[in-house]
């Protein structure tokens, strides 16, 4: 059981909906340390080291626009297992879709809804958090 450190961002539609501190009691709630929080506009270049895995897809475009459409918040979760513990926590990539008792469950939406709008990421593994933390605490 490995302490590990996740990087978790709280997407724009989440900070607008005026959830951060529901998202962050889920975090806290389930017992992982917040080691580092802020709440930052993003800079394009940013998004594109962040989303570097997709670029070319269709949805790559409309992703980082949403993603620079308003203010974001990045947070370093720290505690045993939280790199896959946080994304079950965060529910699968659909919120229509996304399990009940999951933030994207449980808080997303589906009027007018883009698959992008579902709150929150997480990275996926020790070397996407790596990287994805130095980017947004370089
Ligand atoms: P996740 O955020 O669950 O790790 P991902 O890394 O596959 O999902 O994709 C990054 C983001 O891109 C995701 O949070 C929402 C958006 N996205 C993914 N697949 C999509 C699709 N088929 N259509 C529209 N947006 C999509
Ligand atoms: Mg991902």
């Amino acid at each position: 059981m490995a302490i590990e450190r996740t990087l978790i961002l709280i997407k724009p539609d989440g900070v607008k909906r005026q959830l951060t501190g529901q998202i962050l009691s889920r975090i806290e709630a389930k017992g992982y340390e917040i080691a580092e929080l802020k709440q930052v506009s993003a800079t394009r270049e940013q998004l594109e080291a962040h989303y570097e895995e997709h670029v070319g897809k269709p949805f790559y475009e409309p992703l980082v626009e949403f993603m620079a459409s308003g203010p974001l918040v990045a947070i370093i979760a720290e505690g045993q297992n939280v790199i896959p513990g946080f994304r079950s926590l965060a529910g699968t990539t659909d919120p229509t879709t996304a399990a009940p008792g999951t933030i994207r469950g449980d808080l997303g939406r589906d009027w007018g809804l883009k698959v992008q709008q579902n709150l929150v990421h997480g990275s996926d593994s020790e070397e996407s958090a790596a990287r994805e933390i130095g980017i947004w605490f370089a």
